[in-house]
């Protein structure tokens, strides 16, 4: 399945970067991205901005407030780990195409794993 993300990934032209697709975060986010913090707790997001426009890179600056999560955007490579105690990591997204998209928890994290998600809206 990993595999098949890439590929797509790549066949987008959306590989971040040399390693991003595989090891995720802390690629030197572009300068006109837009940040964004993102927070991971039990069981919940909590990110600043939740509209953002095809084509504008987002860094997401994912950190973990309690517990360990990962931080992935169905349909898409993104997938990053990040636990407690950690400094922010940079995960740079770039978004192709309009439409809502869901924010998921990749790592099992508890009671509450299975509804920790939240939507976000790229405009075209
Ligand atoms: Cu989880």
């Amino acid at each position: 399945m990993k595999w098949l993300w890439l590929g797509v990934a790549a066949a987008a032209g959306l590989a971040a970067g040399c390693g991003a697709a595989s090891s995720g975060g802390n690629t030197a986010p572009p300068a006109d991205a837009v940040k964004v913090n993102v927070e991971a707790s039990n069981w919940k997001w909590t990110i600043d901005k939740t509209t953002f426009k095809v084509g504008q890179p987002i860094d997401f600056r994912v950190r973990a407030t309690e517990g360990a999560h990962g931080f992935s955007i169905a349909g898409t490579n993104i997938n990053q780990t990040v636990a407690q105690g950690q400094d922010p990591v940079d995960v740079v997204w770039k978004p192709d195409k309009p439409g809502t998209y869901t924010i998921q928890c990749d790592v099992y994290c508890g009671t509450g794993h299975g509804s920790m998600q939240t939507q976000i809206t790229v405009t075209p």
